[in-house]
């Protein structure tokens, strides 16, 4: 038996460098023992395409021609996302919540350029807003609300700590229920006795502040049981005061894993974009 070890014509000579030029020659020796000669590379029909295109003068009038790529979108996707989004973008799908925003700013910008103070205010009402106030005392809450143009009932409890179904009711037929897209209830301002009457609402929203303490979720866990949302307010005061926002949060999914939460300065203005860009993807049509 010969020493397989020693053998040295069964070793292979190792390759020094596989080039194209090596994988070409070997590419021509297959297709010359199987097929024949290789045939002409056929040229990129999607690059055919395009030169066609270009020659018909398809490119030379299109929109942001000559600007930079706006690539903040693409930037701001996760990575693994961005194929996907890119090509959903091209197809002119974008997220709800994007599409909203974009609305959005459509009409503000419309508000902003528009002349007539009648034009304005139909602009302004594109969501058509009602809204019921509960107080102990006063109108005060239903008059500031009315400076905005929005039909708005107060209801007085008189020392009542909280709203019932049938003191709602009696106010609908103030509103034109055909045309009202957002019946926002202002409760009673306590985080007790709220909580055990049903209204009848589609959402019910609790809503803190950042000058309370970050652990009312645990405090007056009833009220966050039974809400949908948590906003969380004066966020502007962040600087000044001892809360704690992701304390404030880990408490509430602690009691509502189902929470979902926002975050605002309804005096800045910060967050309220994604809030009403929110809301607004809520509203049945
Ligand atoms: N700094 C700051 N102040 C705010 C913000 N939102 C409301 N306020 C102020 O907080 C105070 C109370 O606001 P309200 O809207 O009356 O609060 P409320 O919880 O509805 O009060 P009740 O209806 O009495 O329960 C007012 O002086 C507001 O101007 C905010 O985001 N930041
Ligand atoms: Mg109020």
């Amino acid at each position: 038996m010969p020493d397989r070890k020693r053998d040295k014509s069964r070793i292979q000579k190792p390759v020094k460098s596989f080039t194209k030029e090596t994988a070409k020659l070997r590419y021509e020796n297959i297709q010359n023992e199987e097929t024949g000669p290789p045939a002409e590379p056929l040229e990129d029909p999607v690059e055919t395409k395009i030169k066609a295109a270009m020659a018909e003068g398809q490119f030379d009038n299109l929109p942001g021609k000559g600007k930079p790529l706006d690539l903040k979108g693409y930037m701001e996707t996760p990575e693994h996302l961005r194929a996907a989004y890119h090509i959903l973008k091209n197809a002119g799908f974008v997220p709800e919540e994007v599409r909203l925003k974009k609305e959005m700013e459509v009409i503000k910008e419309k508000i902003k350029a528009c002349a007539s103070k009648a034009k304005k205010d139909k602009l302004n009402k594109e969501l058509a807003i009602g809204v019921v106030e509960g107080d102990v005392q006063t109108d005060n809450d239903a008059r500031r609300v009315s400076r905005y143009d929005v039909p708005v009932v107060q209801i007085v409890t008189n020392g009542g700590c909280h709203l019932e179904a049938l003191l709602v009711q009696n106010t609908l037929k103030n509103f034109d229920l055909n045309h009202l897209q957002l019946l926002i209830i202002e409760n009673v301002g306590n985080l007790v006795c709220p909580a055990n009457y049903d209204l009848g609402e589609a959402l019910k929203v609790v809503m803190i502040s950042t000058t309370e303490g970050d652990d009312k979720p645990v405090k007056y866990p009833a009220m966050f049981r039974v809400s949908d949302i948590m906003i969380i307010n004066k966020i502007d005061l962040l600087n000044y005061v001892d809360f704690d926002v992701s304390k404030a949060k880990a408490f509430a999914l602690q009691i509502n894993p189902n929470l979902k939460i926002f975050e605002m300065s309804c005096k800045t203005g910060e967050g309220l974009d994604n809030w009403l860009a929110w809301l607004r993807s809520q509203i049945r049509v």
